[in-house]
């Protein structure tokens, strides 16, 4: 990871490269930014106005196979986080982690009662059980396998089309009910569909399995209209 480049944020707006001010104070490191799965920890920052700096990771180049950051993430994989001396990887536990540690700042992201914390729990794991992976293997084999000279699996495509199809029948009938999946507010779960969502609507040629659906439609546009979010596709531009 000799080509790291160190990012800071200041309350979202403002980066330096200052490293004299990276030095003295201490803010949460994120490693990996430009990929998918980091950014849902990007935009959760940002949500909860947590200051942080990014740690370029290139794994076209292999980067997160290398020695030093196996120390980090032993499967080799981004993101990971260092906040202070404490080292936390896997998307989804680092936002709930983020959430619960920052509850007092920005968005309030976890659910105020029993019973919404409830709901966004059963809809972040919807996201990483049902929705995740039939979406992950459509961006595999249609975006990144061509890029790596690699084949696509067209069975596996129609099978995820099918699956993804399925599941976003359940998302239209529960966001006709509830202007959110776990209610009447925005919270991680919605927040955890953007970065593998914008995949489906802007890079997969798959943007009608949302737009066809009308309240599917609606609750895209919304979360993914937040400020928040747009400052992540502004400043760290997907690879592919
Ligand atoms: N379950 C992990 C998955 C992370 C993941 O798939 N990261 C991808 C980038 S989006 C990656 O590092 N791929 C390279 C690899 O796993 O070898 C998480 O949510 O943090």
């Amino acid at each position: 990871m000799n080509t790291i480049k160190a990012q800071h944020m200041t309350d979202i707006h403002n980066q330096t490269t200052d490293k004299n001010y990276l030095d003295t104070k201490m803010v949460v490191k994120v490693y990996g930014p430009t990929y998918a799965s980091p950014k849902r920890v990007l935009v959760c920052l940002i949500e909860k106005e947590i200051e942080f700096e990014t740690v370029d990771v290139d794994l076209f180049k292999g980067e997160h196979k290398e020695p030093e950051f196996l120390k980090l993430q032993p499967f080799g994989s981004v993101p990971v986080i260092q906040d202070g001396d404490y080292t936390l990887y896997e998307s989804r536990a680092i936002i709930r982690y983020l959430a619960e540690k920052y509850k007092e700042q920005g968005t309030e992201l976890l659910g105020k009662t029993i019973e919404e914390k409830g709901l966004v729990e059963q809809w972040l794991e919807v996201e990483a059980h049902n929705f995740h992976p039939p979406l992950y293997n459509l961006v595999i084999n249609i975006l990144f396998a061509p890029l790596m000279g690699a084949p696509s699996d067209q069975k596996v495509i129609e099978e995820s089309d099918k699956k993804l199809e399925k599941v976003l029948d359940v998302y239209e009938e529960r966001l006709s009910n509830s202007k959110y999946l776990a209610g009447d507010f925005f919270s991680l779960a919605d927040l955890s569909h953007l970065p593998f969502g914008h995949y489906l609507v802007n890079q997969t040629g798959r943007g009608n399995l949302v737009r066809e659906r009308k309240h599917v439609n609606a609750w895209w546009d919304d979360i993914s209209n937040r400020p928040s979010w747009k400052k992540v596709l502004q400043q760290y531009k997907y690879p592919v």
